[in-house]
């Protein structure tokens, strides 16, 4: 692969609306990307293996519960610092970007929010630090988009739990020493539980054959009559609306992860286009090829004034979930177009692992799928406008 030279594109100065600490931080994220991961991650998603040892750099970079509270071993950051680390984890691999979303916002989230003080202080630490890595079960094999469906129980055995059930395509399954699972009470009211690898009837069986996000890890998780200790259950919510809060987090970060995939593209494909002469000129002299990379960074700075906006209303408590479905749906689908603009503009070389942008391009078709489909946030935002619920 080909050292990475990337420089972040910035069209309407929004640096000028961070602070020292955004950009701090930025710069911590980007260089650590830059030494530890543009150099193993072609590899990595060519064999299919996530990069276990970037696990502690991560953690240093904070990106292990940025916005957790640091009396419970996360960087207390706020939700901008929170979007830039997700956006130049991203710029280098959307399977790493994963890795830390789901640590952070769909394991370190619900324990935090809906968790016991014993629970935050028996796991928050560990995860942040990256000792114990965990995984997030809300998707079943019968119900991806309608998680209000799942199957997967629990039924009350005096001293503990016993759970069934099956989760499919869940991030890091392989790995995990811990799972935040979503179960069905006799009651038929959702729940989280706390499981933990070791537990007699508990597997993680690995996902392979996959196209897309070749760096992460995804597998199942299947629950044979698991005991489950009492004091593992998420006591402080119930309900969907527990896993979706979670989602929100989630999908917030991935809104800024794919400016950074997107950004990593353009900039590829700009340089390509100044150095790669056909009919004895730049190809970027030629109007067409100008008009894929003007109309790029035009969707990139919309993108990044989106996800700024965002994340001010983060930081006041006053952004809706329509609004992150918003911003999730359209940064990435941004995203996508501009991985298959760039990599027309490389020609043949555009197909090959010497440039990150077929990865870039095959990850997002995960992440245009993940954390809610582009159909779904649509509809998300259709019943937000009209309050006529097209799900149902
Ligand atoms: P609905 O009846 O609308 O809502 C049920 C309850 O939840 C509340 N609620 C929310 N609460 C917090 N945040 C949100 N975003 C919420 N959306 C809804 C709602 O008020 C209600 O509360 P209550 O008290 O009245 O019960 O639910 P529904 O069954 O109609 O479904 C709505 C729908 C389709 C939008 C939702 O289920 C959905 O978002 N589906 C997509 C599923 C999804 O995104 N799955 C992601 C799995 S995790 C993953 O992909 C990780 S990828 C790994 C990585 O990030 O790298
Ligand atoms: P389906 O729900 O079957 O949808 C299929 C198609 O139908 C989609 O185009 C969808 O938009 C459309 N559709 C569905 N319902 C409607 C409707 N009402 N109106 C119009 N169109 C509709 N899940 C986890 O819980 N944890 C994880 O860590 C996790 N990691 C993942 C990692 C990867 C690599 C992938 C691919 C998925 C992961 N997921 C995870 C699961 C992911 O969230 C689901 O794939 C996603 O929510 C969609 O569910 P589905 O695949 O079952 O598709």
């Amino acid at each position: 692969m080909k050292p990475d030279l990337f420089e972040s594109p910035d069209y309407y100065n929004i640096d000028d609306l961070l602070t020292d600490e955004h950009k701090l931080v930025r710069s911590a994220a980007r260089d650590w990307v830059k030494r530890e991961v543009s150099p193993i991650i072609e590899e990595a998603a060519q064999k299919a293996e996530f990069p276990k040892q970037i696990i502690g750099g991560l953690a240093e970079i904070g990106a292990f519960g940025p916005y957790i509270p640091e009396e419970y071993g996360g960087a207390g950051l706020d939700q901008i610092a929170y979007g830039l680390i997700m956006q130049e984890i991203e710029r280098g691999d959307s399977g790493v970007r994963s890795t830390a979303s789901v640590q952070s916002s769909l394991v370190m989230y619900p324990i935090y929010k809906f968790g016991s003080e014993e629970q935050r202080k028996k796991y928050l630490h560990k995860l942040a630090s990256g000792e114990f890595m965990g995984c997030f079960g809300l998707t079943e094999p019968d119900h991806g988009s309608n998680p209000g469906g799942m199957v997967t129980n629990f039924k009350d055995a005096g001293d503990h739990y016993v759970l069934n059930g099956a989760k499919m395509w869940i991030s890091n399954s392989p790995f995990a020493d811990i799972a935040v699972v979503w179960a069905k009470s006799e009651e038929g009211r959702i729940h989280g539980l706390i499981v933990e690898r070791g537990m007699e009837g508990f597997s993680t069986p690995e996902t392979h054959n996959k196209w897309s996000l070749r760096a992460s890890a995804t597998g199942e998780l299947i629950f044979d009559n698991v005991k489950v200790p009492k004091e593992n259950l998420l006591p402080n919510k119930s309900g969907l609306g527990a896993p979706l809060m979670c989602l929100d987090s989630a999908r917030f970060g991935i809104a800024w992860g794919a400016i950074g995939a997107a950004m990593d593209c353009y900039d590829t494909a700009l340089r390509y286009a100044k150095e790669r002469q056909q009919f004895g000129k730049p190809i970027g002299a030629f109007q067409l090829q100008q008009k894929k990379l003007a109309e790029m960074i035009t969707e990139i700075t919309k993108a990044q004034l989106l996800a700024w906006r965002l994340g001010t209303l983060r930081n006041e408590g006053k952004a809706t979930s329509a609004q992150i479905s918003m911003a999730k749906r359209n940064n990435v689908d941004m995203a996508l177009k501009i991985a298959r603009d760039a990599r027309q503009i490389l020609g043949g070389m555009g197909i090959t692992g010497e440039y990150s942008i077929m990865r870039h391009m095959m990850n997002l078709e995960s992440v245009v799928t993940y954390e809610g489909t582009h159909d779904i946030h649509l509809l998300i935002t259709g019943l937000d406008i009209t309050g006529l619920n097209a799900f149902k």
